[in-house]
């Protein structure tokens, strides 16, 4: 089987920035984290409509996506929202086991609420995400951060798409994103493209304001 392909997701400052203080370097964008929980959430179309005969036929199992994250990327997610809903999380760390015992300290086994799966690497990731070692079918596998969580993706073949939100504004940050996309191994996507990977319909266009911060929803695919 062929290796599922990786897609980057953040929102960077004008001087790439990401974080600060363990969380995220501006005050909180509704429009922008909604946007990145939808277009997380959302898997791509089957091609096989709702009471079509082959639909009906097919193995219906049930698609999901999936997000790969960081030991501290997990950690700035308020508790009560991770793991994030309707998502298989992945949480990479050198500390496997540390970490399971830390989940296991705290609340786990809630009803219903699967924890994330705990991997030492991104390419560990990929690998468990690859067989059937979730109960359902992963989808788009994302990688949602931090800084050496991108850049140990983006040594990876696999990592194909990047979608970046131009955040407008300059905040104090102390993380930064490491990869140049206006380079030659980047192409920007066009709005149809973006449209077409993420689901989005961008009635307002893709470039948003709220709280009198501009930003621009944004696909760079990886040239060959
Ligand atoms: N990518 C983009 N475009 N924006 C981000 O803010 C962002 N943040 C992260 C990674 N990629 C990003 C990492 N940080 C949540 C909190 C922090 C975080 C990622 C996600 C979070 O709480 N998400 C919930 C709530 C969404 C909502 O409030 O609507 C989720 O269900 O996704």
């Amino acid at each position: 089987m062929a290796s599922k392909s990786l897609t980057l997701i953040l929102a960077t400052t004008p001087t790439l920035g990401i974080g600060k203080g363990g969380g995220l370097p501006w005050p909180q964008l509704k429009k922008e984290m909604g946007y990145f929980a939808r277009v997380t959430k959302r898997t791509s179309p089957t091609g096989i409509s709702e009471g079509d005969a082959a639909g009906e036929i097919a193995n219906k199992r049930q698609r999901v996506n999936a997000v790969v994250m960081g030991r501290k990327t997990w950690d700035s997610i308020p508790e009560r929202l991770r793991p994030l809903r309707g998502r298989v999380n992945v949480v990479v760390t050198r500390s496997v086991d540390g970490f399971r015992g830390k989940l296991e300290g705290e609340k786990q086994g809630e009803e219903g609420v699967e924890g994330p799966i705990v991997v030492g690497s991104v390419a560990d990731a990929l690998a468990q995400l690859q067989g059937d070692r979730v109960g359902a079918e992963v989808d788009k596998v994302m990688v949602i951060g931090g800084a050496s969580i991108y850049e140990q993706a983006l040594k990876l073949r696999e990592a194909r798409h990047v979608l970046l939100t131009k955040i407008q504004k300059e905040y104090e940050c102390d993380t930064f994103f490491s990869e140049d996309l206006g380079g030659d191994g980047w192409r920007k996507a066009s709005e149809s493209e973006l449209k077409e990977f993420t689901g989005e319909e961008f009635e307002d266009g893709v470039e948003i304001e709220e709280k009198g911060v501009r930003f621009e929803f944004c696909l760079y695919n990886r040239v060959e």
